[in-house]
């Protein structure tokens, strides 16, 4: 039994208290087999506002076990049925939006008005895309021979288990469990440890509408409920968000078990300005493809901005000024444009790039934003923006992710050494050009190394667009009908000789 309101909630603070210490399991809200919890904090007051339970293989056993015979009955529901009740859910979805909404700001401290609720309508944008899709599950007849008819179908793989991070825990589940569902599958998914509460709500939801054991849902952290749920016989596919390095760890484990994999694993992704731009469109562009908003914990952050040296000055006294300009606070507030960093550890990491930024010989660190006032934030993990300026390709600031609101502007003078320096990365997720002239705009999108180039904007996923990295950022693509059938099914073969 649930204490958790039908109606959505105004009060995710009453919310998260109601979803504390249950899994969702073949559509039952049990507690962990071992019957233990961890504490789900608000970062921006470091109060527990609720506790998870502690996942482990037992519970993923349960979940996967709960998954396998669901899949079963699921597969044989016709295409576009499944499609038409997953379609229902994005109304759902809709109708909770501001809840999830503020649940996700709650755990996550991402800015309710910038961020959080975006990500929420989001959602119910995926489930309604793919909701759309089950009938394009379609084989193909291939020429063989007279009296042999050659034909294709498209056939689930059967579990999936999907491992999400924090930073938008609910559009990268949706990404993943509503292709997997209307093509047939079950899925189990791993929440990340610091982020349980609005994916579970939105299963919750999902469970009035799904038949109960299609998707569950396990709270728990990685190495104890993640690495049971890959190295599961049972989970046939598994689909990862992450870093790099525990990318690796599932990507063994799926090769031992010769499974395929998705990976999306972060990147570096450069941002490239010439001074032909429309300056004032391209400032507020770097604003956003910055990722302000969320501290800077965005895989597509614009971490290293090149700019042509005639607008370069211009360009970083205007960047500081528009970070200045933006409100840091409750990430509840409606006047909050910037929110929190999610965890301590996570603040310790991005701490320790700003300090090394700022011993570097030559580097300057222009400190942005102003703290929050209020008392009641005082143990708030607030992160001011830095924008860095004379530091080299060679700096760790320049090479690796640092995931917090940090990013190094660059002056350039040739556009073949600037597109040499933008591929010079182990990453490959994203890259922007802000320009007039496209003729060099698609000169250098054709040749920057990246899954996703965009010229004169930067957009957040799109449904319907493909979307996922090359080089060390990842395997395979999400989002759009091709992820659904490259990634979520098998094309098998099926002969009939007629002769
Ligand atoms: O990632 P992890 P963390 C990057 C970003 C960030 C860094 C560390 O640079 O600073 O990674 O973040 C689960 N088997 N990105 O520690 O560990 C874990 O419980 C199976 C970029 O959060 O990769 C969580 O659910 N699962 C990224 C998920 O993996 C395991 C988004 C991600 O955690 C596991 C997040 C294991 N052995 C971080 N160990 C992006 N691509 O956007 C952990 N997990």
């Amino acid at each position: 039994p649930r204490h958790t309101p039908d109606a959505p909630s105004a009060d995710p603070f009453a919310l998260a208290t109601a979803l504390s210490g249950v899994h969702l399991i073949g559509g039952q809200f049990v507690p962990s087999r071992s019957g233990k919890t961890f504490p789900v904090v608000n970062p921006a007051t470091g109060a527990e506002v609720a506790t998870a339970a502690l996942g482990d293989a037992a519970d993923v056993d349960a979940a996967v076990q709960n998954a396998a015979v669901a899949q079963k009955l699921w597969a044989k529901v016709p295409a576009r049925k499944r499609g038409a009740l997953v379609y229902q859910c994005a109304a759902l979805l809709k109708a909770h939006a501001d809840e999830l909404g503020r649940l996700i700001a709650l755990e996550t401290g991402k800015a309710l008005r910038t961020e959080s609720r975006v990500e929420a309508n989001v959602v119910a944008d995926i489930f309604e895309f793919f909701g759309g899709l089950g009938g394009e599950l379609k084989g193909e007849s291939v020429p063989f021979a007279p009296d042999v008819l050659s034909v294709t179908v498209r056939e689930p793989l059967g579990v999936v288990g999907a491992i999400i991070p924090w930073n938008v825990p609910m559009l990268l589940m949706a990404l993943k469990i509503a292709p997997a569902l209307v093509a047939g599958n079950a899925v189990v998914v791993k929440s990340a440890e610091e982020a349980p509460l609005a994916v579970l709500r939105i299963c919750e939801l999902l469970n009035r509408i799904l038949p109960h054991g299609v998707f569950n849902m396990l709270s728990g952290f990685g190495p104890d409920c993640g690495a049971p749920l890959v190295e599961h016989p049972l989970v046939r596919k598994v689909t990862f968000t992450g870093s790099v390095e525990t990318g690796k760890i599932v990507a063994r484990t799926a090769a031992e078990k010769l499974i395929p994999l998705t990976l999306e694993l972060g990147g570096k992704s450069p941002m490239i300005v010439f001074a032909d731009c429309n300056f004032d469109k391209t400032v507020a562009g770097a604003i956003t493809s910055m990722r302000f908003t969320r501290q800077g914990q965005s895989c597509t952050a614009a971490s290293r901005i090149y700019v042509e040296r005639p607008i370069f000055d211009r360009f970083v006294a205007a960047m500081k000024q528009a970070v200045d300009a933006m409100v840091m606070g409750d990430p509840l507030d409606e006047k909050t444009d910037i929110g929190t960093i999610v965890s301590p550890g996570q603040m310790e990491k991005v701490r320790a790039y700003i300090a090394e930024g700022t011993a570097t010989p030559g580097a300057t660190a222009l400190t942005c934003s102003a703290m929050p006032t209020d008392p009641a934030l005082k143990k708030g993990l607030f992160i001011q923006p830095v924008i860095f300026t004379g530091l080299t390709a060679e700096s760790r600031l320049v090479r690796e992710e640092i995931f917090g609101p940090v990013t190094v502007v660059q002056p350039f003078d040739d556009a073949e050494i600037v597109l040499a320096e933008a591929n010079d990365s182990e990453y490959g997720l994203a890259a922007s050009l802000w320009t007039n002239n496209l003729k060099i705009g698609l000169d250098l999108a054709h040749r920057l190394e990246a899954g996703l180039v965009q010229i004169n904007q930067n957009l957040v996923v799109q449904a319907n667009l493909s979307y996922g990295g090359v080089k060390s950022s990842g395997l395979g693509k999400e989002a759009s009908l091709e992820a659904m059938l490259e990634h979520f099914t098998h094309k098998k073969t099926i002969m009939v000789n007629m002769s």
